[in-house]
């Protein structure tokens, strides 16, 4: 039997190597966050455009504070396969649609946000006419730089239209949405509020990882596969988003805690206690860092991050 002190030398190797690897990884979340950034700058219609009211709106809208995470899920996901084609106008595009949801989620009509990123929201900034043409102008620039910007390879520019249009259309996101809305101020059951999260949180997460795998050459196996990762993953965002609602911190946040219940919504903590979300979250990441495991090589880069998705503050 090894003596504690025979393993401790080794037990110091692996800390050593899997901190470098989680550093690696940690590296590179900031690397494509950074070329994100550019992207956004390369790729949006100029700030001093005609008229430059809609889109200062738009690069307002864009700016840095959210974490970026759909555009870096469609660069991760075409870098685990051969890499096709560019995947930056795709990753923008997700972005602009993200934006756009974000933007008109805000106006007095929906959830009359006055703050988003821990700053005026779009329509408190400018005002709500600008509010609603910025976030217009964003969802139609998304479909454009799918259409424009992959003129090489038409069948891969028409498979992302499809998979963001899908995503983002009334059977999804907008379905989702719409479904929140429709039960404002009521319990949902549980089946409602599992298909709110799966169309409102998952279905852009899900074409995110979708639009990278095909950029990255992925087979339809590969896709399907990576779809599921995707539910799995947009259910445990929402799960923790729902968590740190409740029990998040509010510098970290940036927003105050404790709106969900002060606006009678229904999370799923109307539902389950703190200690069985936490479960929840446990298990779906498992399950995840399975599939990741199976579909990507060992410590991949997306099984990293489904446990900082976990794990995360903010
Ligand atoms: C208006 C069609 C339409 C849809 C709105 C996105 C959305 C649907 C509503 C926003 C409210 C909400 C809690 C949505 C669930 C998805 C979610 C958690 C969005 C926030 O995404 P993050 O945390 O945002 O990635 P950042 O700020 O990091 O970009």
């Amino acid at each position: 039997m090894k003596k504690a002190s025979d393993t401790q030398p080794q037990k110091k190797i692996q800390d050593k190597i899997s901190r470098k690897l989680s550093m690696n990884h940690s590296e590179q979340l900031k690397q494509y966050q950074a070329q994100i950034e550019a992207g956004i700058t390369e790729y949006l219609p100029s700030v001093d455009a005609r008229p430059t009211q809609i889109h200062q709106a738009m690069h307002y809208s864009m700016q840095a504070g959210g974490k970026r995470l759909r555009p870096v899920l469609v660069l991760a996901a075409c870098d685990a396969f051969e890499k096709q084609a560019n995947p930056m106008p795709a990753a923008v595009s997700v972005e602009c649609l993200h934006g756009y949801s974000l933007v008109h989620d805000d106006l007095p009509c929906m959830d009359d946000s006055d703050l988003r990123r821990g700053k005026p929201s779009c329509h408190k900034q400018f005002d709500e006419v600008t509010a609603v043409l910025a976030g217009d102008a964003l969802l139609t620039h998304a479909f454009s730089l799918l259409g424009t910007k992959y003129t090489d390879t038409p069948a891969i520019s028409n498979r992302l239209v499809c998979t963001l249009g899908e995503a983002a259309g009334s059977l999804r996101l907008i379905g989702g949405q719409m479904e929140d809305i429709l039960n404002e101020g009521k319990k949902p059951d549980l089946e409602t509020l599992e298909f709110i999260h799966r169309n409102k949180t998952a279905a852009l997460l899900i074409a995110s990882l979708e639009m990278g795998a095909t950029l990255g050459g992925a087979s339809s196996v590969e896709i399907s596969l990576i779809q599921k990762v995707g539910e799995k993953l947009g259910l445990t965002f929402q799960i923790v988003d729902d968590l740190l609602d409740h029990v998040g911190d509010e510098a970290a946040l940036g927003k105050p805690v404790g709106a969900d219940a002060d606006n009678e919504k229904t999370t799923i903590l109307s539902y389950f206690s703190v200690e069985h979300a936490r479960d929840m979250v446990q298990n779906l990441t498992n399950e995840t860092i399975e599939m990741c495991k199976y579909l990507f090589k060992e410590d991949s880069f997306i099984e990293w991050l489904a446990s900082k998705l976990a794990n995360r503050i903010n």
